[in-house]
């Protein structure tokens, strides 16, 4: 892999995305896929419904082990050496089940913070580590993407809804939120591969017309906590995914060095959310 980093570190700056094959062990691949679906069989109707096209939105932790052998395995944290992270935290992190019958996720980027210079950066404030414990295809809604979207303005900057604000899920299924774009890419995956991909990055799903479930455990990292803004680090500390102070203490310190720290007392700078990306993304 060292070896490879370069190579992996321009794909990742050049297209938002790379895919590292057979990273994480049939065991732990089988561990992760055990507890998702415990998850998601626990979840009530009301929790699935408010998600009808991603199915699921349960919160991981580092005080679950599955989760936390996960959040902390060395082939993702080897995947985000090789991109260039020299302060790695993790921020949060969810299981997204996509229901058997379920139509697209819309195109959308994740990135929360537009109106500030740091959406420029060559690398993200922000990386997602995207695992299929059972595999994913374009028969049951697998990722598209459309590369070099996180740093380049696309025609559907201009045209898409607020990613994640409330109307979403109310666009017509004809809207050109669910279109498929020429300059798409799909991202089918084996159950132990890992998709990682800039925040910034045009990213969706295709539907799932399957039977089963499509599994997706969504993990979000800051690559170079140090030197993140203060309003980001106190952003980041108050994350409902995040141990609270004595969970932090109670963590082993090979997790706690993974955890975001706990704010410091003082004035707590207040971060503005910019969802949808202004002039400053030409
Ligand atoms: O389910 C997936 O594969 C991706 C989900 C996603 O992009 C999201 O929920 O923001």
């Amino acid at each position: 892999m060292d070896n490879e980093a370069p190579a992996e570190r321009d794909l990742f700056r050049e297209n938002g995305y790379v895919v590292v094959r057979n990273a994480i062990e049939t065991g732990m691949i089988q561990a992760v896929l055990g507890r998702a679906k415990a998850l998601v069989s626990q979840a009530g109707m009301l929790h699935r419904r408010r998600f009808p096209r991603q199915g699921s939105m349960l919160p991981t932790s580092l005080t679950d082990p599955v989760w936390a052998d996960l959040i902390t395995h060395p082939a993702i944290i080897r995947a985000m050496s090789s991109l260039g992270a020299e302060d790695l935290h993790w921020l949060s992190g969810y299981v997204i089940s996509k229901p058997p019958h379920s139509p697209r996720l819309w195109w959308h980027q994740d990135w929360w913070a537009w109106q500030h210079p740091i959406s420029c950066a060559l690398m993200p404030a922000q990386v997602s580590v995207m695992i299929y414990p059972a595999g994913a295809g374009e028969l049951n809604g697998c990722l598209r993407v459309i590369p070099g979207s996180h740093r380049t303005r696309h025609r559907l900057h201009d045209l898409l809804p607020e990613a994640h604000g409330p109307e979403v899920n109310s666009i017509p299924h004809h809207h050109i939120a669910y279109a498929t774009q020429p300059d798409e890419v799909s991202v089918p995956v084996r159950p132990g591969d890992i998709v990682l991909c800039d925040v910034r990055l045009l990213h969706a799903t295709f539907a799932n017309p399957s039977d089963g479930e499509r599994p997706c455990v969504t993990l979000w990292y800051t690559p170079g906590y140090r030197y993140l803004p203060e309003e980001f680090k106190q952003h980041y500390a108050q994350h409902p995914c995040q141990p609270n102070a004595a969970g932090l203490r109670s963590l082993p310190p090979r997790l706690r060095e993974f955890a975001i720290p706990a704010a410091e007392d003082g004035e707590l700078i207040s971060v503005e959310l910019t969802r949808t990306p202004g002039k400053i993304l030409r």
